[in-house]
């Protein structure tokens, strides 16, 4: 098994103009080549080394999926337009902490997404730059924001993290459409890392799903984005949780044009919503939900407190969010909005606007 350490040199100088060959940068380059000290890239990663550079750099859990699984097909002209000559992706898992996802105060869920997001990237950053080290040509798409917001509202993410992470074998989609990975669960964020060669061993997926299907998510999506049979209606969930992302913003800024004056400003935008709108643009924006993801008992790691007592996890883990008395974001005429007033009727629910366009209007998304 050929390692990044262990390649040999491969000699001969490259045909260059006179030039250029005496610039000496070039200089420097061939003498280092020529003493020995430049080594080519393994033509092949071995899986190992490959494994144990992701945890040094920060990861719960890692794996190797090749771009040309089948699973991967609707990922590939993305992957090779971001790096060219891909051959590989390597999928990171980033653990996060249970209960400051489950925290019915926003603050500290969404402190606890960003601070996992940041060190995501840091991490995978850290691992393309040892790939990169290695000789390889390497590179780590953002875990969240920033995304390609000119191509809003179409595919805006460089590669889809949950295919890639699913492939590599580190988890299942659950009822949510989220990955759930089998010790960790829920409670987790993903990385990929695309790199230009082949792995010695790829991740192979998992013969089960650690989803229980206990349908949690589904009761406590605010906006009924979830079906109980698996549906998910991204325009409801994006719609409210995302209501001081991208989205809800190009709606709020159209209500700002929209008022005729400062009263009528503050009829439609209360003051409570002003300062989060203002929060979101100072601090990284803030998710309104997340709910499903909160009240998953999944994986071996969880799953515990949920079987020995459900009554008792529902009513402390499931019924604060239940119980939380918020403004719910809804499209005018939508399931979620019938949904919302019928399920949570002291939520208050406000009609909103502009972003996501309907369906029928809105470009392929992957
Ligand atoms: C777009 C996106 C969203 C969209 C759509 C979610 C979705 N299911 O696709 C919205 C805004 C709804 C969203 C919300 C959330 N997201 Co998000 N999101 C992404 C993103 C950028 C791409 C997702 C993707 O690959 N979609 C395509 C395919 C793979 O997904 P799919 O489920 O098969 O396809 C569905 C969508 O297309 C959706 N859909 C249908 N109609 C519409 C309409 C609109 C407007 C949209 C946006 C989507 C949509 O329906 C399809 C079929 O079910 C990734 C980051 C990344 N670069 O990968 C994070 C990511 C998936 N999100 C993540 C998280 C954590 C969340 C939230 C929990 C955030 C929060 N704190 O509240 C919620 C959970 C909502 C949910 N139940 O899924 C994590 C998931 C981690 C995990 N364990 O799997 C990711 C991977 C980020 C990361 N790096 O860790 N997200
Ligand atoms: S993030 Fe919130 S709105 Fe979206 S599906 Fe989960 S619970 Fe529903």
């Amino acid at each position: 098994m050929t390692t990044a350490h262990d390649t040999e040199v491969q000699p001969g100088d490259p045909k260059l103009p006179t030039k250029l060959a005496a610039h000496p940068s070039v200089q420097a380059v061939l003498t280092r080549r020529g003493a020995g000290e430049v080594a080519s890239p393994p033509a092949v990663i071995d899986a190992a080394w490959l494994r144990e550079q992701c945890l040094a750099a920060g990861a719960d859990d890692a794996a190797a999926v090749s771009l040309d699984h089948a699973d991967l097909a609707g990922e590939r002209e993305h992957v090779l337009a971001a790096l060219p000559g891909t051959r590989s992706l390597i999928a990171m898992v980033f653990r996060m902490n249970r209960d400051n996802c489950r925290s019915p105060a926003r603050s500290v869920a969404n402190q606890e997404y960003h601070q996992t997001d940041e060190q995501a990237n840091h991490a995978a950053r850290n691992f393309a730059r040892a790939l990169q080290d290695a000789g390889h040509r390497a590179l780590n798409p953002s875990v969240g924001f920033p995304q390609e917001m000119d191509r809003f509202p179409g595919r805006i993410w460089v590669v889809a993290h949950k295919t890639v992470a699913v492939a590599a074998g580190l988890g299942v989609m659950g009822l949510h459409r989220n990955v759930i990975h089998p010790k960790f669960g829920s409670f987790v964020l993903l990385a990929t890392v695309l790199v230009d060669a082949q792995v010695s061993e790829y991740g192979q997926a998992l013969d089960y799903n650690p989803c229980i299907d206990c349908k949690l998510c589904v009761a406590a999506c605010p906006v009924g984005a979830i079906g109980k049979d698996g549906a998910f209606d991204g325009l409801a969930c994006a719609t409210h949780n995302y209501r001081e992302f991208m989205s809800g913003f190009t709606d709020w800024v159209q209500t700002v044009a929209d008022s005729a004056d400062a009263a009528d400003y503050r009829s439609r935008v209360t003051d409570a919503e002003g300062a989060s709108m203002w929060q979101s643009l100072a601090s990284p924006p803030g998710y309104k939900s997340g709910y499903c993801l909160a009240v998953c008992p999944a994986g071996e790691d969880n799953l515990a407190p949920y079987l020995d007592d459900r009554k008792t996890f529902m009513n402390t883990v499931l019924r604060p969010l239940q119980d939380k008395t918020e403004t719910l974001y809804v499209l005018p005429g939508s399931h979620a909005q019938e949904y919302a007033q019928r399920r949570f009727p002291h939520k208050p629910v406000k009609e909103v606007t502009g972003g996501w366009r309907p369906p029928a209007r809105r470009p392929a998304l992957s």
